[in-house]
């Protein structure tokens, strides 16, 4: 019998490396997409099935974790044997801006999911993997973070995902739903959103090398976190919903480096070496060396990094590092990619792009580089 799952935010980073991961197990994948005013399954396209054919195994239908009503019905519809719910406002400076609307997509969302699948008497049937988040231990308790290391959530998108991470566990015990939490560290790709500190690092750098911006402006460099791959995580989400018994695993790397070190590496595979200068709000990066021919915009004494105090959070998680070792020993599982051989593929990868745009430019045409705002 082909295995169903459903995954909501299919259009996201983790929803499109997850359905392309589950078709190829072959899967019948069906996923949530919002309706937007463009186009926005940019991430999926590759793998969009034509309906009108029969047989397609990757089905997409409009919904929003706000709607009870629609949640319901796609459960209905498809009777899926797993739930991914990935689906989220998820990026943590924007839950500042809009906390209530964090809350109610990122943690009532879920818990609209996990009802609709009782009242549908589908709790023995359907598995329940729910995207749960190293920023649940912010002002970090212990170091590094492990299953039971005590939460305390810094910001409105971390509290919303506590009330996810509890009542998925809740769903757990008081139903004895195979409902489970992935407590993910951060993970990247190319595929990352551009607002996101690594993806806009390597394409604001890339666009700088090109010529198609001046300066990238970074919040706190300080910062430190365990990055991972994007394709490694989503293979874990998978296999926690194959156990015997329903269990929450933290999902790390268990190294962690600087978001200065980020922007050193990314400048690194364009052939720029850079000194970074200065201190607080005054700290800037410097071109120090060039090789190579990937960076024909710049020349030695370029200030190409600068800090601007739009980007702080009015609460910050200064450091995350994460303890997978409970994944290790019970799941076999192990990260693939390093986090170095991650940034020089999304180097590469924003490079190419920037070289068309650049190429486009000179031609006279109007290129979109705009890289406000996150
Ligand atoms: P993305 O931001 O790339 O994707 C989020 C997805 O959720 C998108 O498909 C988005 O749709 C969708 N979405 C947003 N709001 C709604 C809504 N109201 N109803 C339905 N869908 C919605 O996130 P990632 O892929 O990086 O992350 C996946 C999940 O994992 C998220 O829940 C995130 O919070 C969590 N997480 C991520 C980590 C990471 O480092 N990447 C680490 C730990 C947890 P649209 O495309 O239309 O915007
Ligand atoms: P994070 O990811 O908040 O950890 O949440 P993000 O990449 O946005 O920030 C990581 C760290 O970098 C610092 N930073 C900046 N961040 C952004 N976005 N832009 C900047 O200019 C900048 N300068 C410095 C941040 O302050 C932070 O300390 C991600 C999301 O995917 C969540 O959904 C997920 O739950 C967690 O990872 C684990």
């Amino acid at each position: 019998m082909t295995k169903k799952a459903l995954i909501t935010g299919v259009t996201g980073q983790d929803g499109s490396y997850l359905a392309e991961f589950l078709l190829e197990k072959g899967y019948e994948v069906h996923g949530i997409k919002r309706r937007a005013s463009l186009f926005n399954t940019g991430r999926v396209d590759h793998i969009y099935q034509d309906p009108h054919v029969d047989n397609a195994n990757f089905k997409l239908h409009y919904g929003d974790l706000t709607d009870t009503s629609n949640l319901t019905r796609i459960l209905r519809e498809v009777e899926p044997d797993e739930v991914y719910n990935l689906g989220a406002q998820s990026h943590v400076a924007v839950s500042f801006e809009a906390p209530e609307y964090t809350a109610d997509v990122d943690g009532i969302g879920t818990l609209r999911l996990l009802e609709a699948i009782r009242f549908l008497g589908l709790e023995k049937k359907t598995r329940f993997y729910q995207a749960s988040t190293s920023e649940l231990y912010g002002l970090v308790q212990e170091i590094p973070q492990r299953e039971t290391t005590p939460f305390y959530p810094r910001s409105p998108y971390a509290v919303a995902k506590l009330y996810s991470y509890w009542i998925t566990v809740n769903y757990r015990e008081a139903y004895g739903m195979y409902a489970c939490n992935g407590i993910l560290f951060n993970h990247e790709s190319p595929r990352r959103g551009e607002t996101f500190v690594t993806r806009k690092i390597t394409r604001g750098l890339a666009n700088i090398a090109q010529g198609l911006e001046p300066c990238l402006y970074m919040g706190n460099i300080d910062s430190l976190r365990d990055w991972g791959h994007a394709k490694d995580y989503v293979r874990m989400q998978w296999m926690m919903l194959q156990q015997d018994a329903a269990e929450d695993f933290v999902i790390a790397t268990g190294v962690q480096y600087s978001v200065r070190e980020f922007i050193a590496w990314s400048a690194q595979e364009l052939g720029v070496t850079l000194e970074f200068t200065g201190s607080g709000t005054e700290e800037i990066a410097t071109v120090a060396a060039i090789e190579g021919d990937n960076a024909p915009a710049l020349k030695v004494g370029d200030v190409i990094m600068r800090i601007d105090p739009r980007y702080f959070r009015p609460a910050e998680v200064e450091t995350l590092l994460g303890d997978p070792a409970n994944a290790k020993q019970k799941l076999g599982w192990e990260p693939e990619i390093t986090v170095q051989e991650m940034c020089a593929e999304m180097v590469r990868e924003d490079l190419q792009v920037a070289k068309r745009h650049a190429l486009l430019k000179e031609h006279g045409m109007e290129v979109p580089v705009s890289v406000e705002n996150g």
